[in-house]
């Protein structure tokens, strides 16, 4: 092949022009411009890749990806038109050859998505971009961690990791980037992930009306296109590309506290017991960065915690697991063994005269270990065996864009980048990505028998795979705590389903009512972490009074009897890549009302809770209800869909719905995960129209024996009409913690007797209350309270049979 004629010179910025010459290659074709080569690649019927380089090879892109092309069947042809088509069943793909443009359609014939024809991929120096048409009232979700609306049109992000304290709910870039995002038009969408890790931009739609683009600093144009009939295939579809999250221990889904810092070991022991005095339920304590001498990672503060063995012996006879914050800057001290050891296996990023790289962080000046080499991350890995000794159960990965002070590491640095040798401008973005996954390697290596909990603050596409994310160093006031809703859902249509917020805002003071309304609310998120700032007030959920501690008691413990159906839907997200925390956009895409900002923040939480999340200052707020029937959580008023209602919401009742025709599965109150239930399962069924279908899930919640048969997975299936609930045979060997199940019927339905087989069965009535008992802070009067509990649900106990069997409510 002749060397292409770089478009650098094209200061006409045109595309990169007419294709010269094209070939059909394995999974797709090939080709050549005067500018430049390009590679189209089947990946599977809706997944097409599409690489275009102005260098004599494509750069490997070796992090963000676990998938390779499935060979399906593809029809490919050039027509008299200079056009050559590619079609899979789900898309048809023009590519025009004169000039070269892609044009991505329906087997129909509808344009899902097509490029500027003009400017299609254009170089500007270095700079490459994909311009895009604008189709008619386009919506853009996505995009990971980006604040800013549910839809993003009119606005431009920036992809570039960055340490931001104390951002603003409108600020980017923050710690994370995804460069993913999905466009919602004429009943039809698409996703677009441009795997490249340079600063990146995104723009759809600022100071122009032209096109929306995309574009890296550098390196070439590879991105995956992907169409499917629903928004949340799509996210499957780029989960199985950039790969999924593995069962994380059921001890990560319960409470977490943390602060910045607690200390000495005395403050943390008292911290645990009051959780359990408290009666608050408590599964997880972090040692932030006091925990180390002089900030040194892998060290313990000798005079703050002489024997960290034995504290977190204490906090675990107490039921709680110890989470460990490392930052990657390792203080560059002759004599201290990370350091010494580190250089001398040249473990640092260096100069590229050779000189290792040095920044300033907690510790003073530090050198940075290089995560993009594989034996970096295998020596790290190793040396958090000095935590693993200690009995600490998770690991924290903080500081990991990498920040220091001054914010600005000099592009010349060297990174490995799995041998290809860049400079930090390609690297940067993916630092934090690998340290998280040295992280979790490093819990594999010196905990085999069990799942690591890694959380991360920096990463990129496939950061799933290894931990879960935290949006970082938010505040405590209102618009963040919506902001952090927003930041968490558009994780979850980015492929990142295990996300949280520092629940009462990391800087600043929560007020009272805020604090409380952010438990409830984060009762509904994937993860469940408090969190403050040195030098604040105490921010735990009793600091903040009686009335605050008992809504903080009441929703925390709704938390853990959620749990079943909480684990089962972390299962589910396991195989289908799809959030715990839905934004509406995901299963409501063309629904206009959606994207309204008053409505932008609600969320299905376990495909089955729609979440109304709303301000601690308001007592009543609007709430968008989908299209479906929807039952207020707490009284079970029904409600129908595709409505605006206006809803009550005192300080303690969070606005929460359940979808008709779901099952809802609970458990007993526990303090902890670790702590036996009462071998009951308790079910609340709510009538719909058709049939639907709940998996329930469990295992043993903390090894990897799940993964060979050790679970115990359950369909139940529950046809409204037929009033016919079918429990399905069991599957798995792991024998199931519950022998009894306790049925409650929600909605009016027709109740008499149950059946089962010849077996008759009576109901019983009960008032069931989801939230802890009245007291004088509930400010609704006790007579005729319109929300405390549901009066008088019909409920049937059986027994927890192994085998097929219904029941018919006759
Ligand atoms: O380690 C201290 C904090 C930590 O608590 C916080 O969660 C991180 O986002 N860390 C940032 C460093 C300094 C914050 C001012």
């Amino acid at each position: 092949m002749t060397s292409l004629t770089k478009s650098t010179k094209n200061f006409r910025n045109l595309g990169i022009g007419e294709v010269i010459s094209w070939s059909e290659k394995n999974d797709g074709i090939k080709g050549e411009t005067s500018s430049a080569r390009f590679e189209l690649t089947v990946f599977d019927e809706h997944t097409i890749r599409v690489q275009i380089s102005q260098n004599d090879s494509f750069f490997p892109n070796p992090y963000s990806t676990v998938n390779t092309p499935k060979g399906v069947f593809s029809n490919i042809e050039e027509n008299d038109s200079r056009q050559v088509w590619i079609k899979t069943s789900k898309i048809h793909l023009c590519v025009n050859l004169s000039p070269f443009f892609l044009t991505f359609q329906t087997p129909k014939g509808e344009i899902i998505n097509q490029d500027d024809p003009a400017f299609a991929v254009s170089w500007l120096g270095t700079e490459v971009t994909n311009y895009k048409k604008v189709q008619k009232n386009e919506k853009f979700i996505g995009l990971g961690e980006k604040t800013g609306n549910l839809d993003r049109a009119g606005k431009a992000y920036t992809n570039w990791n960055t340490d931001y304290f104390a951002y603003g709910v409108e600020d980017d870039p923050l710690y994370m980037s995804i460069p993913f995002y999905i466009g919602i038009h004429n009943q039809l969408a698409y996703g677009i992930f441009f795997d490249n890790t340079h600063k990146s931009v995104f723009n759809f739609g600022a100071s122009n009306n032209r096109f929306v683009y995309y574009s890296g600093e550098d390196g070439d144009m590879d991105y995956y296109f992907f169409h499917d009939d629903s928004v949340g295939k799509i996210i499957s579809a780029y989960s199985d590309l950039t790969g999924k999250m593995e069962m994380p221990p059921l001890w990560s889904l319960g409470y977490q506290q943390c602060r910045y810092s607690y200390y000495p070991d005395s403050e943390i022991t008292t911290l645990a017991q009051t959780f359990r005095d408290k009666d608050m339920p408590a599964d997880v304590i972090y040692l932030d960065i006091h925990h180390m001498e002089k900030y040194k990672v892998f060290t313990f503060d000798g005079q703050k915690f002489p024997d960290p063995k034995s504290m977190i012996r204490t906090l675990k006879e107490k039921g709680f697991k110890v989470v460990v914050i490392m930052d990657p800057g390792i203080k560059t001290d002759k004599g201290y063994l990370p350091y010494d050891e580190g250089k001398e296996q040249d473990h640092f990023v260096k100069y590229p005269d050779g000189q290792i790289y040095e920044g300033q962080v907690w510790p003073g000046w530090c050198a940075f270990p290089d995560f993009t080499k594989p034996e970096t991350r295998q020596w790290w890995a190793e040396k958090m065996a000095f935590y693993n000794e200690a009995g600490v159960d998770g690991y924290w990965t903080d500081m990991n864009e990498p920040a220091s002070w001054g914010q600005f590491t000099p592009n010349l640095i060297d990174f490995n980048y799995e041998g290809e040798m860049v400079s930090h401008r390609k690297a940067r973005n993916i630092y934090g990505f690998q340290m998280a996954r040295s992280a979790m390697e490093g819990s594999l290596l010196q905990r085999p028998q069990e799942r690591p909990f890694v959380l991360t603050r920096s990463g990129f596409s496939g950061i799933q795979r290894y931990a879960a994310a935290w949006t970082g160093d938010n505040v405590a006031n209102e618009d963040h705590m919506m902001a952090g809703i927003r930041l968490v859902n558009s994780l979850g249509i980015s492929g990142v389903a295990f996300a949280g917020y520092d629940v009462g805002g990391f800087a600043g003071e929560a007020t009272k009512s805020l604090f409380a309304r952010w438990m409830s609310i984060a009762v509904f998120s994937p993860l469940f972490r408090a969190h403050s700032m040195i030098n604040s007030s105490d921010a735990e959920p009793w600091a903040f009074g009686e009335e605050v501690e008992e809504i903080s008691r009441n929703y925390m413990k709704l938390r853990y009897k959620l749990l079943p159906t909480i684990y089962s839907s972390f299962y589910q997200s396991t195989k289908t890549g799809l959030p715990l925390s839905k934004s509406l956009a995901i299963d409501y895409p063309h629904d206009n009302k959606i994207y309204l900002t008053e409505f932008q923040n609600q969320y299905i939480f376990c495909d089955k809770i729609l979440v109304a999340p709303v301000k601690s200052t308001k007592e009543i707020t609007k709430v968008f209800l989908p299209e479906g029937d929807w039952y207020y959580m707490y009284n079970s008023q029904k409600h129908h869909g595709h409505q605006i209602i206006y809803q009550d919401c005192p300080l303690n009742y969070l606005p929460v719905y359940i979808k008709a025709g779901s099952i809802l599965a609970l458990q007993s109150d526990v303090s902890h995960t670790g702590e036996a239930n009462d071998e009951t399962l308790y079910l609340h069924i709510y009538k719909g129209n058709d049939k639907s279908v709940h998996i329930h899930y469990e295992d043993d919640g903390i090894s990897h024996d799940y993964k060979d048969h050790g679970y115990f997975k359950r369909e139940i299936e529950w046809d409204s009409s037929a009033e016919r609930l079918t429990f399905k045979k069991p599957q798995g060997e792991f024998q199931s913690k519950y022998k009894k199940i306790k049925l409650y019927l929600h909605g009016n339905q027709k109740v008499g007797n149950a059946k089962i087989g010849e077996m008759t069965l009576t109901p019983k009535y009960e008032n069931v209350a989801f939230l802890g008992k009245l007291t004088e802070f509930d400010p609704l009067p006790e007579h005729d309270h319109p929300y405390h509990e549901i009066k008088a649900a019909p409920s049937f106990v059986i027994e927890h049979s192994m085998e097929d069997f219904s029941i018919d409510f006759i």
